[in-house]
C-alpha cells in the first residue's frame, strides 16, 4: 500500500514536470524516450523478473539525458538489485560485467574502471526510483546493462546515439 502511494506520488511529480511538454516524439513507439528540445527524457524499468522494459534507448548526440531507473518490483537491493551503466565504446562487455561481481561497495562500478563507465546509476531495490542526467555521447551504438551479480545476461541492451 506504502509502495503504491509512492509510486503514484512519483508518477505525478513525473506528469507535472512533463505538463508543458507539447512537442512529444511521436514517431518512436518501441521506447519511451521523449524529446524536447535539446533534452532526452528515457523511463527505464525492471522489476523481479531481471529484465529491462527497454533493450533499445535511442537520443541525439549532444542531448541532456535525463534517465530515471524505476525498480517495479518488491524484493530487497541486496537480492534484486538493479541498476543502469552507459559503457564507453570498446570496453569489453564480459571483462567489466567480471570485475564488477566484485565491486559491492561501490554499485558494482569497479573503482578501477571507472573511465570505463560513460553514466550508471546507484542499485536500487524494489519500489524504488532513481534519476540520474548526463550529456549524450558522440554518434554511435554503445552497451548499457545492470552490473549487479548475475544480472547482464538479461539485463542489457544498446544504447544509440543519432
Ligand atoms: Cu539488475
Amino acid at each position: 500500500m506504502k509502495k503504491s502511494i509512492l509510486l503514484l506520488a512519483v508518477t505525478a511529480m513525473f506528469l507535472g514536470a512533463c505538463g508543458n511538454n507539447s512537442n512529444k516524439d511521436t514517431t518512436s513507439t518501441n521506447t519511451k524516450t521523449v524529446a524536447t528540445g535539446n533534452e532526452a527524457v528515457v523511463t527505464l524499468s525492471s522489476g523481479d523478473d531481471m529484465k529491462f522494459d527497454q533493450s533499445e534507448i535511442k537520443v541525439k548526440a549532444g542531448q541532456t539525458v535525463k534517465l530515471t531507473l524505476k525498480h517495479t518490483g518488491n524484493m530487497d537491493a541486496t537480492i534484486m538489485g538493479h541498476n543502469f551503466v552507459l559503457l564507453a565504446s570498446g570496453v569489453d562487455f564480459d571483462g567489466f560485467v567480471t570485475a564488477a561481481m566484485g565491486a559491492k561497495a561501490t554499485d558494482y562500478i569497479p573503482a578501477s574502471m571507472q573511465s570505463d563507465v560513460l553514466a550508471h546509476t546507484k542499485v536500487v531495490g524494489g519500489g524504488e526510483t532513481v534519476t540520474i542526467e548526463f550529456t549524450a555521447p558522440a554518434a554511435g551504438t554503445y552497451d548499457f546493462l545492470c552490473s549487479f551479480p548475475g544480472h547482464s545476461g538479461l539485463m542489457k541492451g544498446k544504447f544509440i546515439v543519432e
